[in-house]
């Protein structure tokens, strides 16, 4: 297994952490996956944080070679920074990206183990609805969503993924490259459920690995109501199009266009 990326030699692999307004988490977070991942870079997609994120983001970059930071203007949601982020990543030689919230709710400590996955998936999610996986901190209601969410995309869609609103996810540059990223326009949960489907319909591999999910402690939640209901809605529509046999171009599967 020569080209496994592993903890100990990952030259080539990016850790994208979007963030808004995450102040008090950043270095903290950096800090953590450094000591778990020693040789990742990480990259820090900050869309001009009121609270001078950007600017704390700016000051590791300048001490840490290891550290890069995109600034973009203004709030555009998660799905796009991560895309930003991603274009960024394959514009380079990284052979395997992350995906990491900055709220410390995705812990690096289990990161080498969801490194080690790749050895038989293009996708690795650290989930938390697996067998050892768990949330810590969360409301009833908030889990109640959450599992509701779950189970109900993976009826929808017909997919064998427990968790696939989670946000923590090890990706082939393979994947990232094949999947037509421009199309993708979902935000929020949509955005992760988008992607985990678009990668199971190009036939790649998912895994997923146990994680132990903890509420953010400090800053606050970006989550809202239009974010799920666009998941409701969009979960549906892809459903009922893979099932009548349509493509998400509202193309049928098969047909070739010249
Ligand atoms: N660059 C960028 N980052 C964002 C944006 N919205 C959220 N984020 C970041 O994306 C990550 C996830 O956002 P959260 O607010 O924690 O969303 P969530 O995890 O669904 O909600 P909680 O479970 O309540 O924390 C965090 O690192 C945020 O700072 C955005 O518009 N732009
Ligand atoms: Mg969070």
């Amino acid at each position: 297994m020569a080209d496994r990326p592993s903890a100990d030699r990952n030259e080539s692999m990016l850790v994208v952490i979007p963030t808004y307004n995450e102040k008090d988490n950043l270095l903290p977070i950096v800090r953590r996956l450094h000591a778990a991942v020693p040789a990742t870079d990480v990259l820090v997609v900050d869309d001009g944080s009121p609270d001078g994120t950007g600017e704390i983001a700016d000051g590791l970059a300048a001490e840490d070679s290891r550290v890069k930071v995109m600034h973009r203007q203004g709030k555009g949601g998660l799905g796009a920074a991560y895309l930003a982020g991603f274009a960024w990543a394959l514009d380079r030689d990284y052979q395997v990206i992350v995906q990491m919230d900055a709220d410390g709710s995705h812990p690096p400590e289990t990161l080498p183990a969801m490194l080690d996955r790749l050895a038989d998936a293009d996708l690795v999610i650290g989930s938390r609805y697996v067998p050892g996986g768990s949330v810590v901190n969360w409301p009833k209601h908030r889990e109640f969503l959450s599992r509701g969410g779950n189970l109900y995309s993976r009826l929808a869609l017909g997919v064998g993924i427990r968790d696939i609103t989670a946000g923590y996810r090890v990706f082939r540059r393979t994947v990232l490259s094949e999947l037509a990223l421009d199309e993708v326009q979902s935000q929020g949960y949509c955005f992760q459920i988008d992607m985990a489907w678009r990668t199971v319909r190009d036939g790649f591999r998912v895994a997923e690995v146990a994680i132990t999910f903890t509420e953010r402690e400090r800053g606050d939640s970006k989550m809202n109501g239009s974010i799920v209901r666009e998941a409701l809605w969009q979960v549906a529509m892809w459903g009922v199009r893979s099932r009548l046999g349509i493509g998400s171009d509202g193309r049928p599967k098969d047909t070739v266009s010249a």
